[in-house]
């Protein structure tokens, strides 16, 4: 399963490599310049607090879970004018699916009760909802609980910006993770780019020794039986084809998981059921 899964990996990630597709690289580091701060968000069940509104540009963004329930923060950048108040309707209408005219904003992701982690992304000008759409034990996800929360993002003064140096790149596509190596012990700053057609996100799960990740998932769903076969540990929330994000995880030996739960554009369903998994070791 391994070895399949390592030989399909390198095929991702040479065909990759070869494609002309990622030609927005330059667009992307563009993106990146302008203002560069860090911002940090209160998590607790269920809901955010911190500042309402905060600059534009490279940004840090800190999560504080100090809630008993595993958070995220999704970033949405609103489109089309449309408000908060009209996100929030359109979750209560139907909390299964995004409305379309919201873009995925990134954020950290997975992050269990007492924990920190942080993501670092570019937040463009605009009106923004973070919300949280981890499901809770009957599988109501955390935004239909009032798990969400306005955000206007606005100029700002550019400051000096300090790019992480990320020891490892995650590609994503349309299903699958390409690692661009070993994820080496201790702490490791990863940087994750979007070359797929759809948004995709990418927790990290520390496997339980000897379960696969779908063992994993399988022990996640509600009402699933026996204790879970994994733990969440870190990761980031989606991003819109063609963006990058960055985030820092402690990494010790173990077998671990990636997984993507976006909901398909076509199918409606989780993209971890279209294949979007990988494994890997950490030694
Ligand atoms: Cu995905």
């Amino acid at each position: 399963m391994r070895n399949a899964l390592s030989g399909s990996l390198v095929f991702v990630l040479s065909a990759l490599m070869s494609a002309p597709g990622w030609a927005s690289d330059r667009n992307v580091g563009e993106e990146m310049r302008g203002g560069n701060g860090t911002v940090v968000f209160v998590a607790h069940d269920y809901g955010f607090r911190g500042p309402d509104q905060i600059p534009a540009g490279l940004t840090t963004v800190r999560i504080a879970n100090e809630g008993q329930d595993l958070h995220h923060i999704q970033f949405l950048k609103l489109l089309q004018g449309k408000s908060a108040a009209e996100f929030r309707a359109a979750i209560a209408a139907d909390s299964s699916r995004l409305p379309n005219w919201v873009e995925y904003a990134g954020g950290p992701n997975a992050n269990l009760p007492g924990s920190r982690a942080s993501a670092t992304m570019n937040l463009t000008e605009g009106d923004y909802v973070m919300m949280c759409w981890i499901p809770d034990k009957n599988g109501v996800p955390h935004v239909a609980l009032g798990m969400q929360k306005a955000l206007f993002v606005r100029g700002g003064k550019p400051n000096k910006v300090s790019q992480p140096k990320p020891s490892l790149v995650v590609k994503q596509i349309d299903y699958q993770f390409a690692l661009s190596q070993r994820v080496q012990p201790g702490l490791q700053t990863i940087e994750v780019q979007n070359h797929g057609t759809q948004p995709h996100e990418l927790v990290v799960v520390k496997l339980s020794p000897g379960a696969t990740v779908k063992d994993a998932i399988a022990s996640f769903e509600p009402g699933a039986s026996g204790p879970p076969k994994g733990q969440l540990v870190n990761g980031i929330t989606g991003i819109e084809r063609g963006r990058r994000i960055y985030f820092t995880g402690e990494f010790e030996p173990g077998s671990y998981g990636l997984i993507c739960f976006v909901p398909d554009a076509v199918s409606g369903r989780p993209h971890f059921l279209h294949g979007m998994t990988a494994e890997f070791t950490v030694e």
